[in-house]
């Protein structure tokens, strides 16, 4: 159709020229019971906060009508053949758009009501900002006990002793990224243990990374967690592992050896 005469057509998609300051993405796996309500609360949390945002889900191949219900709530859904939580979340933040990404769960254990305060700290200029819950608050039987008094905790002391940081909650679903630490640390981990890559990595290469309290709900759905604590518990040790053994470690410069700290010569070598 032509346009009126002395009128700008409208670009097929307005995104293209002015795209969302901030994207909320969600990993989906049949998760038809709560995915329209988080997609709802996060829309609600961009509305209040009045920036340009979208909500991204990613599907990991739900046999329920996930799709269709995320889609009803008003989220761009982007399927994700590559199984896994880690695969899933790489997906569908590679296809989101804003300049602030910030990623929870798809089963209402996450009140995305509160992602003001983590896009607050990324553009203070902060490049990973995670949850806490610990800090925050465990709605009574949203997470297990020997998650909550073991696994956690110790996973968590583990990751601050070999990559430093102060995080307390290395496996809180809500947390977020700026689009330049995302494009910058190339993560790999397809399952639960991706959460982990995310701080430790960041934290190898000099990345500023805080964390603020966030409140755990018990989760709106009907089955089972996907997660299984003894299998996800050892993927995230032996990632931690072979990543600490793996990164470069920090020349140490003695103080009887003052030239190793002056520029170099072109051309000089230095022994
Ligand atoms: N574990 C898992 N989660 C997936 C996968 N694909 C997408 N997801 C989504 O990732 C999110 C996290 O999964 P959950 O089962 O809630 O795992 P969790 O939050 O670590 O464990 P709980 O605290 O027991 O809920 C949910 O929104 C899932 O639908 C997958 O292949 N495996
Ligand atoms: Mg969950």
């Amino acid at each position: 159709m032509a346009s009126a005469p002395g009128r700008v057509p409208r670009p097929a998609h307005d995104d293209e020229l002015d795209p969302p300051l901030i994207s909320v993405v969600m990993p989906c796996l049949d998760e038809a019971a709560t995915v329209a309500g988080c997609v709802a609360e996060a829309r609600g949390a961009l509305g209040r906060l009045g920036s340009r945002g979208e909500v991204v889900v990613g599907d990991n191949g739900s046999r329920d009508d996930s799709r269709e219900r995320a889609r009803g709530a008003g989220a761009r859904v982007v399927d994700v053949p590559e199984r896994g939580y880690g695969a899933c979340l790489r997906g569908a933040i590679t296809a989101s758009r804003g300049r602030f990404v910030v990623m929870g769960d798809a089963d209402l254990s996450y009140d995305f009501g509160e992602l003001g305060v983590l896009v607050e700290r990324l553009e203070a200029g902060c490049d990973v900002v995670v949850g806490n819950r610990f800090l925050g608050r465990i709605e009574s039987g949203a997470m297990p006990f020997m998650h909550r008094y073991l696994g956690n905790p110790v996973l968590s002391a583990v990751g601050r002793l070999l990559f430093g940081g102060a995080a307390g909650d290395f496996h809180c679903g809500l947390r977020g990224i700026s689009r330049e630490a995302w494009n910058r640390l190339e993560l790999h981990s397809t399952g639960m243990e991706f959460a982990t890559e995310m701080i430790a990595r960041a934290l190898q290469v000099g990345m500023r990374v805080e964390e603020v309290p966030v409140t755990l709900r018990r989760d709106g759905r009907g089955h089972r967690s996907h997660l299984r604590p003894v299998r996800d518990g050892l993927r995230h040790l032996r990632l931690m592992a072979r990543m600490a053994a793996s990164s470069p470690r920090p020349v140490k410069v003695r103080a009887e050896d003052p030239d190793r700290l002056r520029p170099r010569a072109p051309g000089s070598q230095r022994t």
